[in-house]
């Protein structure tokens, strides 16, 4: 692409000369400096990819996913390419880097990875961080409407069985969201890959097929138009939502969550690996960590980022769980080769509700 001096200074694009020393010949090349982002849908403030890129020049491609199995396929399919950051989930990391589809960062560009907590680091799915940076973490609970259901509580996830949320439910359209509802009650591990305990959950879920009214990628979004009243979401879109509906309850059922921490990677093929970092590096800041904490509503592994949060963000439960529920919950982990197995029933599940 070739750009004159005028167009190159108006649309504000810094331009090298090629061969200055022959006007007639001088070819400016705008110096076009990208990072592509693939992130989770709802997942970053607006005005923090405009800021980075006045900050560094640094234009962002941005897109994104509604689920970690979607994000997986395309990275599958591209064979590392095409993105330069995505944020998989935990056990998925784990998954990427065995498979050779993410690559290794470089610590040494990372001058903010110190803001990171000590206890969200350095954890088995990535010793030493060698391959993730933690971006924000959560975890998954029942979300539903008071102002609907004014006399309903739910305690245990086989509540959601009940006859009465028939073609009531919003689900994550996300395998093992929905999966671990049903491995809890048959007191199985969200992680297990036994096929027989699988199998069972599956066929618990095929009991709740009456009541599912809908796989969405944005519960929350059919909490706020009034589509759903209750369902599974993850608590940072229910804290978000919580701002403009406040009679959305979000509970944790007894039997235990999931938790999750969802981290910058860079695919393996990435085209632009230095911006990769420079882009990592910039989300590592304490007041960007806070600002992504603040919008979007989930709790952030950045030590000096949370210190700058107000109290009512900090002490706020669905944000950051408190201590009973924290005791019972499972992080996901890579289940392996049995990952095949949940593939296999979570498809045929989906199929009968098309
Ligand atoms: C935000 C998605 C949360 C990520 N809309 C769950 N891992």
């Amino acid at each position: 692409m070739k750009l004159n001096i005028l167009s190159g200074l108006l649309l504000g694009i810094p331009l090298v000369a090629a061969a200055a020393d022959d006007v007639s010949n001088v070819v400016f090349k705008p110096i076009e400096e990208t990072v592509v982002v693939y992130n989770w849908s709802d997942y970053m403030p607006e005005e923090l990819l405009e800021n980075f890129t006045k900050e560094t020049g640094i234009k962002v491609e941005y897109s994104t996913f509604g689920s970690n199995e979607v994000m997986y396929s395309k990275l599958k399919i591209l064979r590392g390419r095409g993105y330069d950051v995505i944020f998989p989930s935990t056990y998925l990391v784990n998954l990427m880097k065995e498979e050779g589809l993410i690559q290794p960062l470089n610590h040494k560009l990372l001058k903010n990875i110190n803001n990171l907590s000590v206890e969200l680091s350095n954890l088995s799915y990535d010793p030493g961080n060698k391959y993730s940076i933690p971006y924000l973490w959560g975890t998954t609970g029942v979300a539903i409407d008071q102002k609907q259901h004014p006399d309903e509580s739910i305690q245990s996830w086989s509540d959601l069985w009940d006859i009465k949320w028939r073609q009531s439910l919003v689900l994550q359209d996300d395998m093992r969201e929905v999966f671990h509802m049903a491995l809890k009650i048959n007191g199985h591990s969200t992680n297990t890959t036994d096929p027989d305990e699988i199998k069972l959950a599956y066929e618990r879920l095929l009991r709740l097929l009456p009541n599912i009214k809908e796989f969405s990628d944005a519960p929350a979004d059919n909490f706020l138009e009034e589509n759903a009243a209750i369902g599974l979401a993850f608590n940072g879109d229910i804290k978000v939502a919580q701002d403009t509906k406040p009679e959305l309850n979000y509970v944790y059922p007894i039997e235990g969550t999931t938790i999750w921490i969802d981290s910058f990677v860079i695919p393996s093929r990435a085209k632009n690996v230095e911006n990769a970092h420079k882009f990592i590096d910039y989300m590592l800041k304490p007041e960007v960590a806070a600002l992504c904490a603040t919008e979007i509503g989930y709790a952030t592994p950045n030590v000096g980022g949370k210190e700058l949060l107000p109290e009512v963000l900090k002490s706020n439960p669905v944000m950051f769980p408190p201590k009973d529920v924290m005791d019972r919950v499972e992080y996901q982990k890579n289940v392996g080769d049995a990952t095949a197995t949940y593939k296999l029933y979570w498809e045929k599940l989906k199929s009968y509700k098309q």
